[in-house]
């Protein structure tokens, strides 16, 4: 639950986002209605993008040597002392403007966590790959956890510091936001969205192995199954919603 916003804490990941990076901070710097922290955590690139952060006024740096997306947005969050934490990528393909829609919504719904979703975008910036791959992880997820969301892998997200520090996260990679799904679900937390317009990369390559990412997802999933608690919890959900005559 999260009923005021005292600080936001913005934690950003980088590798080699020296293209992408100013943008987005400032555009976070102006248009973010709420106190703020912006803390860009980088895993030692190699391209200016440590340089480029360095020089703007507004953000604090971390540098994070050992590599993973979760890793460093783990890192971030250590250092992050607001009551809410907002996780967005440092590659100028989310709409950070959207940022105070996932606020509002937080303080509107009492809201755990909000995603931004992608899936209602007119401009379908999303690849076919990672649209479809999305998708069946989603659906997977949703039916599993008894969960609406339509975007599971958006890694545009207003989360509630308290329930997070509440949530064990293992996963070092780009697992880690389903692993975060996973955990909320089991833990009763609430999750919504909002909708947002995405835009392709710009500068810069993926970091994203979809083959290796797509198992970890998916054994993050499974794995959250494998627990009695969790399966009871299943069973009574669908014998209410589904099965009742
Ligand atoms: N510090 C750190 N940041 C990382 C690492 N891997 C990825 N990132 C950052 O995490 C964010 C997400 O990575 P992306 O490569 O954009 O992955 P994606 O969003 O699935 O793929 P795109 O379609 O290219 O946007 C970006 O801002 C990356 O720069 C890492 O090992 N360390
Ligand atoms: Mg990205």
């Amino acid at each position: 639950m999260t009923s005021k916003v005292e600080l936001v804490s913005v934690v950003i990941p980088t590798l080699n986002e020296a293209g992408n990076i100013l943008e987005a901070v400032t555009a976070i710097e102006k248009d973010l209605a709420y106190p703020k922290e912006i803390i860009v955590v980088d895993g030692n690139s190699t391209d200016g993008t440590i340089e480029i952060v360095k020089d703007t006024s507004f953000c604090k740096l971390i540098i994070e040597p050992r590599l993973g997306y979760g890793t460093a947005l783990k890192t971030g969050m250590k250092n992050a002392k607001g009551n809410i934490i907002v996780m967005v990528d440092g590659d100028g393909t989310y709409d950070v403007k959207h940022i105070n829609r996932l606020l509002d919504r937080m303080i509107q719904k009492d809201a755990d966590m909000v995603l931004a979703t992608r899936m209602y975008d007119p401009n379908k910036a999303m690849g076919f790959m990672n649209f479809v791959g999305n998708k069946v992880i989603t659906f997977f997820f949703d039916f599993f956890y008894s969960q609406f969301l339509s975007d599971t892998q958006s890694g545009f997200r207003a989360i509630s510091h308290e329930a997070i520090n509440n949530v064990k996260l293992n996963e070092g990679d780009m697992a880690f936001a389903t692993e975060m799904l996973v955990q909320f679900a089991k833990e009763g937390y609430s999750m919504t969205e909002v909708s947002t317009t995405y835009k392709a990369r710009k500068y810069g390559k993926t970091k994203l192995k979809k083959f290796k990412s797509g198992i970890e997802i998916f054994s993050t999933i499974f794995r959250g199954l494998l627990d009695a608690d969790m399966v009871r919890k299943n069973e009574e959900y669908w014998k209410k919603n589904w099965f009742k005559r």
